[in-house]
């Protein structure tokens, strides 16, 4: 029995996305980050900091989507997604992986700000210019690493993509993909993927944003 606890477009689609690569059967129980059912007493027994993605796998559950990552692509070797010690990619796959989170943070950061604060909190213009301009870094770092090839790692499609494409559908609300040819390019290769597109059809409505664009306030 595999069961992902799961919050749409967050950064438990990750997990999601990956179960269709590797072609599991697995259930879905779908919360909202805003109706409080993260932090319920059954749910926090599964994630003790009430975050997604957790997956009860094998008798156990399992928090943090990049450990998930790396223990998944390890189990099914067959499809080609890990990079095990010795592939000469190994420190490229586990940096990628690692660096998405870094991305996500900066996402998260935004996303408190923009639209999950709620009255009488004030979201502050200062953090909100900081972490945009520290996501802008982190996208432009990102087009340097695909520039050359279509995916992160020389060695082609990996479960590193998988962490790392999930940022960027919802990096785009806070900064435009305009002058980042390769990471639209990417972004395009990722969703004609037979995995993506049945990870999105079961991931359920977003509820975070009401608008396509987050602008700094006052302006950049
Ligand atoms: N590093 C963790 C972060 C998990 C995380 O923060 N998930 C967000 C959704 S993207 C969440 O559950 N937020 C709920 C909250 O902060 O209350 C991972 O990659 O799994």
């Amino acid at each position: 029995m595999i069961r992902l606890h799961h919050v749409p477009f967050s950064r438990s689609f990750r997990v999601l996305w990956l179960l269709q690569e590797l072609e599991q059967s697995f259930d879905i129980i779908e919360y909202s980050i805003r109706d409080g059912s993260l932090r319920a007493p059954d749910f926090m027994a599964h994630s003790p900091a009430g975050r997604v993605p957790a997956l009860e796998i094998d008798g156990e559950t399992l928090f943090e989507s990049g450990a998930i990552m790396e223990l998944l692509c390890e189990r099914h070797p067959e499809f080609g997604l890990g990079r095990a010690p010795g592939h000469p990619d190994r420190a490229a796959f586990l940096q990628a992986l690692n660096f998405a989170e870094t991305q996500a943070s900066l996402i998260e950061q935004l996303n408190l700000n923009h639209v999950f604060l709620r009255d009488p909190a004030d979201a502050s213009p200062v953090v909100i210019k900081l972490n945009t301009m520290r996501l802008t870094q982190t996208l432009r770092a990102t087009e340097a690493m695909l520039a050359g090839q279509e995916f992160l790692l020389p060695s082609g499609f990996s479960g590193a993509d998988i962490m790392m494409g999930f940022n960027l559908f919802a990096a785009p609300y806070f900064v435009p993909l305009d002058p980042f040819p390769h990471l639209r390019a990417y972004r395009q290769r990722l969703e004609t993927r037979p995995g993506y597109q049945a990870a999105r059809a079961r991931d359920g409505q977003q509820d975070f944003y009401a608008k396509d664009f987050y602008p700094v306030p006052g302006g950049a």
